[in-house]
């Protein structure tokens, strides 16, 4: 099998992702963990390597040995979008065939692997799992990390699935943090707008791909399911759950069904719990939480576990290829013309800080740039700051992004602040008054770090030697010189 075609089969299955990261020797067995926060200090130590180990732990402390958590999945070499903006142009392509192909409604099928086991009624316990308590501050242990909690909108056939953490309350009750905005928080108020309980299914150990689409950006109406399907060019095949009648993959590990109910009648102290931007901003406050009516499982299931680390970590940054491929593919079809390359910048993780490159062909063409990279549905949640720089600066290296700040931004002409955007609980810098009050926005910089358009021409020279005549000194004296032969 080509890597891409291994990409393919491990994307599409979990197992198949397991038994392809042995054979790689990408794997690592851990046994004898405790999941009070051994398991997660583990984890955290791993983050150190670009490419962490794939960790899987059995015979975990407390539970039956078979009853596992894997761990580094997403940022595995075998699912690697690789690296740089080729990877970004790699990715969008990607996304413009498989949507030529389609989207791929699911498949219904009678039954699957995660219903080798059900259980219903008193036989109902959510704490027969493994459940690591992450980090040092967490309020509790959180079953969902990498999972997927599945909801259908009232009003049409959409079903969405979004990855939302959530923490074990009891053997029945799972609470679910959504943050405002998010498509599964918009459902369930339809549904208590009514005076209804929202039905919903959160599952565990989901394919990489739904793992993956329902962590990151969906259109509104957008069915996730049925984009993962078109990715993989074969139809998610699904059950129906006996409770809700919701639909779940039928080779999840685990699957939890019930009721949310609205906060007046139930909630729950949720957090603090260790965000990715690298704090407990959210501390603890009250939320809606899953009655658990019911709860499929594979035998031997695996729980996944991706908690959140500081962005900071070498581990962490390669998972931005997406994000910056939908703000790119955002650009363009607002209308922005040579967006050159799209970044998510390091120490922002794939939210804070958005760089577009141009080459500018008119004068107020760096600000459309910059106002579609703030505003557009990929980049308009959690962001801070975008910076806008001419293509000859190398979005992918800080330091050049910051020389282009350095040398071709005038603060007090080339910036505009925009007011009450989109942010979250999770966002550490959200004043504590305006998180009081439900104000749960922020403002954004642009910053248009590139030469004036009006004055361009007559912006100075860069001083940098040119790459053909770099390439000729090079080649006449390479071998003679040991410095221009090596690198570093
Ligand atoms: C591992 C992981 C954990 C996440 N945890 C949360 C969370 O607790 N709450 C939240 O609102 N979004 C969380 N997100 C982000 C959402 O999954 C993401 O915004 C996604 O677009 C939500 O799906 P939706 O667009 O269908 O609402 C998480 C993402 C990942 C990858
Ligand atoms: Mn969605």
């Amino acid at each position: 099998m080509t890597p891409k075609e291994k990409k393919q089969v491990a994307e599409g299955n979990l197992r198949e992702f397991l038994r392809l990261a042995n054979e790689d020797g990408e794997l690592v067995v851990v046994d004898g963990v405790d999941p009070e926060l051994e398991m997660g200090a583990l984890y955290e130590l791993s983050l150190e390597h670009e490419f962490p180990p794939v960790l899987l732990f059995d015979n975990i402390k407390g539970y039956p040995s078979g009853r596992r958590v894997l761990m580094n999945v997403r940022t595995s070499h075998l699912l690697s979008d690789g690296r740089g903006i080729e990877a970004v142009q790699a990715y969008r392509q990607r996304k413009r065939d498989s949507v030529r192909t389609t989207a791929l409604p699911p498949e219904e099928v009678e039954t699957g692997p995660v219903c080798q086991n059900v259980l219903t009624g008193d036989d109902v316990n959510v704490l027969a799992f493994p459940t690591p308590k992450w980090h040092e501050l967490d309020g509790g242990a959180y079953i969902g990390t990498e999972c997927m909690v599945i909801t259908k909108d009232p009003d049409s056939d959409w079903v969405n699935a979004g990855t939302y953490r959530a923490q074990v309350q009891d053997e029945r009750t799972i609470s679910v943090f959504i943050e405002p905005g998010k498509h599964g928080r918009v459902i369930r108020q339809k549904y208590w707008d009514r005076g209804e309980p929202c039905p919903m299914v959160l599952t565990v150990g989901q394919s990489p791909m739904l793992s993956r689409l329902a962590g990151s950006g969906s259109q509104y109406g957008e069915s996730e399911f049925a984009t993962a399907g078109g990715r993989l060019g074969r139809p998610i095949q699904v059950v129906r759950g006996k409770i809700t009648g919701l639909p779940f993959p039928a080779d999840t590990e685990i699957a939890f069904e019930g009721y949310m109910h609205p906060p007046e009648v139930e909630a729950r102290p949720e957090g603090p719990f260790g965000e990715w931007p690298g704090y407990y901003a959210s501390h603890s406050r009250p939320e809606p939480v899953l009655r658990v009516e019911a709860v499929y499982h594979r035998d031997n299931p695996i729980i996944t576990g991706q908690p959140p680390a500081k962005p900071t970590y070498p581990g962490r940054q390669g998972g931005n290829v997406a994000t910056a491929a939908a703000i790119w593919d955002a650009l363009e079809a607002a209308g922005v013309p040579e967006v050159k390359g799209v970044w998510k910048l390091q120490g922002g993780g794939a939210r804070f800080i958005t760089v577009v490159s141009i080459r500018q062909q008119h004068a107020g063409h760096a600000k459309m740039a910059g106002l579609v990279a703030t505003g557009c549905g990929p980049a308009a949640y959690l962001g801070r700051m975008t910076v806008v720089v001419d293509d000859d600066i190398d979005i992918t290296n800080p330091v050049e992004v910051l020389w282009a700040m350095a040398t071709r931004w005038d603060p007090k002409t080339q910036t505009d602040i925009v007011d009450g955007c989109w942010t979250g609980h999770i966002d550490p810098a959200l004043d504590p008054a305006k998180r009081e009050a439900g104000d749960i926005t922020n403002s954004r910089i642009i910053i248009y770090a590139v030469r004036p358009y009006h004055w361009r021409e007559e912006f100075p020279a860069v001083n940098e030697i040119s790459s053909s005549y770099a390439e000729q000194v090079r080649a006449k004296w390479a071998p003679k010189l040991e410095f221009l032969r090596t690198k570093g």
